[in-house]
């Protein structure tokens, strides 16, 4: 049993080894404010992987952004390059089934902006979606010089849950 344990600790100790050597990057913008979410524009420079960045998304309190319409597109697109001209990793990604692209924040598909011929590689390049940050548009093809666009919901404040306890309890008591 001792020996299982120190093995674990062992197993521990690497991981958070291998945890302080990622290479955290500058917050280049943010938090900014939409729709109540917050968002960061992160550059982790060469080390900017979907991977790398995703993992400081969660650092952060959120994932690389999930885009549910073309609202919040088009303000990904007039916001963040206006820090430079750099292409933008999304959260979007077919790391669990090629082909089938999903959300790293779990949340359902309801929109996609994929650019002519994209998604583009069926034969596993790249289970990852970037934005071109001179159109708006998507592509899961190698990208260069991407940063990673980061959003952050809030979790419900506790005044909402109360209120919405309220309402739940007024509803119980009228029926
Ligand atoms: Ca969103
Ligand atoms: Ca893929």
């Amino acid at each position: 049993m001792r020996l299982r344990l120190g093995y674990v600790a062992c197993l521990v100790g690497g991981l958070v080894v291998i945890m302080a050597e990622v290479a955290w990057g500058t917050v280049v913008a943010g938090p900014l404010t939409y729709n109540d979410h917050e968002y960061y524009l992160v550059d982790q420079g060469d080390s900017g992987s979907w991977t790398n960045l995703e993992a400081e998304a969660v650092t952060l309190g959120g994932h690389l952004v999930t885009i549910n319409d073309a609202a919040e597109n088009e303000w990904v697109r007039s916001t963040f390059p206006a820090f430079g001209p750099h292409n933008m990793w999304i959260g979007l990604n077919d790391i669990a089934k090629e082909g089938l692209f999903e959300w790293v924040s779990g949340e359902p598909v309801t929109y996609t902006n994929w650019g002519p011929g994209e998604p583009g590689a069926p034969d596993g390049i790249s289970d990852f979606v970037g934005m071109t940050f001179s159109d708006g548009l998507w592509g899961d093809r190698g990208w260069g010089s991407v940063r990673g666009v980061v959003e952050v919901v809030p979790e419900p404040s506790t005044a909402v849950l109360v209120g919405a306890a309220s309402i739940v309890a007024l509803r119980r008591r009228r029926t």
